[in-house]
């Protein structure tokens, strides 16, 4: 059967529910999603005196192909963005700075090392860009500390490499038309149980400060701040939790980034966007797929994917949740990576568009939790992959698992000649 048969059956199902899925594709087509850069070089960036990956990170596998050079990322994530539904974003880390051969300074980095990207972003229709700065791959953060760290030479370091790259932002969006969400992680904290918690916070939060006081203007530049649990050589403590965060950006107006891998392993953030959306106005995401320990597998849609895309949708909060991915995976083809993703994160929102939430909700007002956990049972398995199928090819992009082919020849001729 045709696509759009399947699509006009499919959509009278939802129909019947009073659910308009032309309305919902409309919706569905504003909604950007912030594409890491970094699953194509396995976090590597490009620095002409390029160290190790550290930071309490690790990026397995050694699958061929990967991105060597600026040009040969771009090229990647263009065919990536070719196969995947709508306008999204990039979203860059400092190591991706270009310099032309130089070394260049973390603290010395200027949005003159970032126009081939503008440009870039610029010419593929307009696309907005995020940023990182990057405090981690670096002899300055070689004991996993930075802006906590004892030395104030070592912190004001870092401090000035966060300024530079908030000026970076700020110039992505006055070029793009768009503000630049810059977002702030570091890796600091201990393997072993610490003797004094408060002190590398005390220092955390004065940095903090300090990076925050240069004034940028929100309608370039949105600041956010990412807690973690605990990474590779911090098990037993990091300075930049979910609290110290959560009071730091609920406090100062900054955004609190939550990823999904930076959690204890029952904890889930779709239960906490409902929360944080109450006392303040944003909120922004790394969606990644935490397995066993903080991995960052590829996003599949499973129920956590598909929790957080209703938490988003039902409570009307797609304009308050920025939307970024965080995985990589070096074991596969990286651009099916984006692409598989990606997708996923696409359609788990389509998903949700296509669950009567508001009947729902007035179930659970009246008490009636066994209609409420019949539907919701049932509405899993509506015919939403036939949505899902004529949105893909609405928006020119391979419909099901066709895109494959294309990566497939991608990988034959570009991506296997590296
Ligand atoms: C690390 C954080 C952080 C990084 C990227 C590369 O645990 O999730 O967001 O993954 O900045
Ligand atoms: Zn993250």
């Amino acid at each position: 059967m045709m696509v759009k048969e399947s699509y006009e059956l499919a959509k009278k199902e939802y129909e019947k529910w009073g659910i308009n899925v032309d309305e919902v594709l409309q919706q569905l087509q504003q909604v950007p999603i912030s594409i890491h850069c970094w699953q194509g070089d396995d976090v590597g960036g490009f620095e002409v005196n390029k160290g190790e990956l550290s930071g309490g990170i690790d990026v397995t596998g050694n699958y061929p192909g990967k991105a060597r050079t600026p040009e040969e990322l771009r090229s990647d994530l263009e065919k990536a963005l070719s196969l995947i539904p709508g306008k999204h974003r990039v979203n860059l880390h400092a190591i991706y700075a270009e310099t032309n051969g130089e070394v260049v300074e973390r603290d010395r980095l200027e949005p003159k090392h970032f126009e081939n990207w503008v440009n870039w972003a610029k010419e593929h229709g307009n696309l907005g860009l995020d940023f990182n700065p990057t405090l981690f791959s670096h002899e300055k953060s070689a004991d996993g500390l930075t802006l906590s760290h004892p030395d104030p030479e070592i912190r004001e370091f870092w401090i000035n490499h966060c300024i530079a790259s908030r000026k970076i932002a700020e110039y992505f969006g006055k070029e793009l038309g768009t503000p630049a969400l810059t977002n702030v992680w570091i890796p600091d904290g201990y393997k072993d149980v610490p003797s004094d918690r408060l002190t590398p916070r005390v220092r955390l939060k004065e940095s903090l400060d300090k990076i925050f006081q240069v004034e940028i203007d929100e309608q370039y530049n949105i600041d956010a701040v990412e807690s973690k649990l605990f990474g590779i050589g911090s098990e037993a403590y990091v300075v930049g939790s979910h609290e110290f965060y959560m009071g730091y950006a609920l406090k100062n107006n900054k955004l609190c980034l939550l990823d999904t891998g930076h959690y204890h392993p029952t904890e889930m953030v779709s239960n906490k966007i409902s929360s944080m959306l109450l006392y303040s106005d944003k909120l922004a995401l790394h969606v990644s797929r935490p397995v066993r320990w903080d991995s960052d597998h590829v996003v599949t849609l499973d129920d956590e994917l598909k929790e957080i895309s209703l938490e988003i949708v039902r409570n009307d909060a797609l304009d308050k949740v920025m939307i970024g991915l965080d995985f990589f995976d070096a074991s596969i083809n990286r651009v099916a990576a984006w692409t598989i993703g990606t997708r996923n994160m696409i359609k788990s929102l389509l998903y949700a568009m296509l669950v009567p939430n508001n009947h729902l909700k007035q179930l659970q007002e009246e008490g009636n939790f066994t209609e409420r956990l019949a539907l919701m049972e049932e509405f899993k398995t509506y015919p939403f992959g036939a949505i899902w199928d004529y949105y893909c090819e609405q928006m020119g992009v391979p419909v099901k698992e066709t895109w494959l082919e294309d990566v497939k020849k991608y990988e034959k001729e570009v991506l296997s000649q590296r």
